[in-house]
């Protein structure tokens, strides 16, 4: 089902339409945002000058240190009486982002995310448990409307209480769940330890993102609860979940809400653009957004764009999966990598739960990186729990030649026995930063 024909509309009448709402939105910032004058100003481009969509590339970056610069309320182009809601994405340190929406920007988003149900498979009547948190974080209440705008029948369960939500899948009968993809494996876990069979229940999609989750995770969440899974990006700062959407024909690719976003990708050292299908940091532009506007916001996301068309029938931009953030790469010994990479080749070997935890340490003066896997029960029982076993042991060595050769990493690996790494409720913490730690306890 495709929600609004500009989906499918030909590029140039997307881009037209891009191009009008581009200039609508530096005309505005520059009149309203005493920000953007200056950072125009000082780049000596003005609104006028942007007249054609390549024109964008004139136009300064925004950072989430300028957002945090203007805390709480400086970067809005309305007054805040005329906001209806406001969200804050939570900092690794300090102060939070604040954002703001006008009635209008919450009525878009709730059609962008209608439409992301949509491209996920979605239908008016679905019965959709959201187990996105609700609160200031944008995935709850931005999945909430835009299931309602749907027409589809919402249960607002919040993430958490992991009985109860176990309890509502088989009482409520959903047929879509949405949550962060540790989360929802978690849910799986304790229903097979509460004796039920997840692959049992009325669900059908699974609509699953804020955090990196590789293709290898999509498989154990699809064959887990009998589902089709697809992966939904987006970050407060450019409005909240619903700026990309996978769709459920291809899973190849998420579709980018190109009449509300304008995408660009950057080699994030250079800052200029990287080719077509070429990795590089993402980079919106918001071309509807009233109270919060933002002018190419680097996202520190790594992915890569391409214009292919799809089996869907879309025309709009495909993104890539998320590798991760800029700031989680891992630099061991000049090799980078990503926790996504690493969770990839893990989840294919089968004695090891899809649940880890990466430690940065210090050895020496070397930055060293440990992985910390759980065994799956089957593996335990059979060793009889001994993780010194030559079983286990010849275990850890195959995982460490498997990222040697794929990840060109050496790294420590230390299996756990099941269930005893810690469960998410929301975005899983894969990297435990050791060295800071450490640092702090030689003060
Ligand atoms: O996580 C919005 C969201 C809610 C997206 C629900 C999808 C579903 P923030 O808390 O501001 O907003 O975090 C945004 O999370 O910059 C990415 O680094 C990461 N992220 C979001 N979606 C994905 C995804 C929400 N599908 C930050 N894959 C972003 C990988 C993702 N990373």
């Amino acid at each position: 089902m495709i929600l609004h024909d500009i989906e499918t509309a030909e590029r140039s009448e997307l881009e037209a339409l891009q191009l009008g709402r581009l200039q609508a939105t530096v005309e505005r910032v520059y009149k309203r945002v005493p920000f953007y004058r200056e950072q125009f100003d000082q780049a000596g481009v003005k609104p006028e000058d942007v007249r054609t969509l390549d024109d964008v590339r004139r136009l300064p970056f925004t950072t989430k240190s300028d957002l945090r610069a203007h805390y709480p309320f400086g970067l809005l182009a309305v007054d805040t009486t005329q906001c209806v809601r406001l969200h804050a994405s939570s900092g690794t340190s300090g102060k939070p982002t604040v954002v703001a929406y006008t009635r209008q920007d919450i009525d878009h988003w709730a059609d962008i995310v209608a439409r992301a149900f949509a491209i996920a498979g979605g239908k008016p009547g679905d019965i959709v448990h959201n187990a996105y948190g609700y609160g200031l974080f944008t995935g709850g209440l931005g999945i909430h409307y835009g299931s309602e705008r749907l027409g589809a029948v919402t249960i607002p369960v919040s993430g958490g209480n992991t009985d109860r939500q176990v309890m509502i899948i088989e009482d409520f009968q959903p047929t879509i769940i949405c949550g962060t993809p540790s989360y929802v494996l978690n849910i799986a876990e304790r229903m097979r330890e509460l004796g039920k069979d997840p692959r049992r229940t009325s669900l059908k999609y699974g609509i699953f993102g804020a955090e990196p989750w590789s293709e290898e995770m999509r498989r154990t969440l699809e064959e887990e609860f009998g589902i089709k899974a697809c992966d939904i990006y987006g970050l407060s700062e450019v409005i909240g979940p619903g700026v990309a959407m996978e769709c459920h024909e291809a899973q190849n690719g998420l579709h980018i809400a190109e009449d509300h976003f304008f995408v660009e990708v950057i080699n994030p050292k250079t800052l200029e653009p990287v080719a077509e299908g070429e990795e590089g940091e993402l980079v919106f532009t918001s071309l509807t957004k009233e109270a919060f506007p933002v002018i190419r916001y680097r996202t520190g996301d790594i992915a890569s764009v391409t214009r292919e068309r799809c089996v869907c029938g879309r025309t709009t931009v495909r993104m890539s999966r998320v590798k991760g953030r800029v700031d989680d790469m891992i630099i061991i010994r000049g090799v980078n990598v990503f926790p996504s990479e690493i969770e990839h080749h893990l989840l294919r070997v089968s004695e090891l739960a899809p649940h880890y935890q990466l430690h940065r340490l210090l050895k020496g003066h070397l930055e060293a990186l440990e992985l910390h896997a759980e065994v799956t029960e089957y593996f335990y029982n059979r060793i009889g729990g001994d993780l010194q076993s030559g079983a286990a042991l010849e275990l850890v060595r195959r995982v460490q030649s498997l990222l040697k050769t794929h990840c060109l990493i050496s790294i420590g690996v230390r299996l756990h026995p099941p269930k005893t790494l810690p469960r998410s409720e929301g975005k899983a913490v894969r990297v435990i930063d050791q060295r800071k730690l450490e640092a702090k306890q030689l003060i």
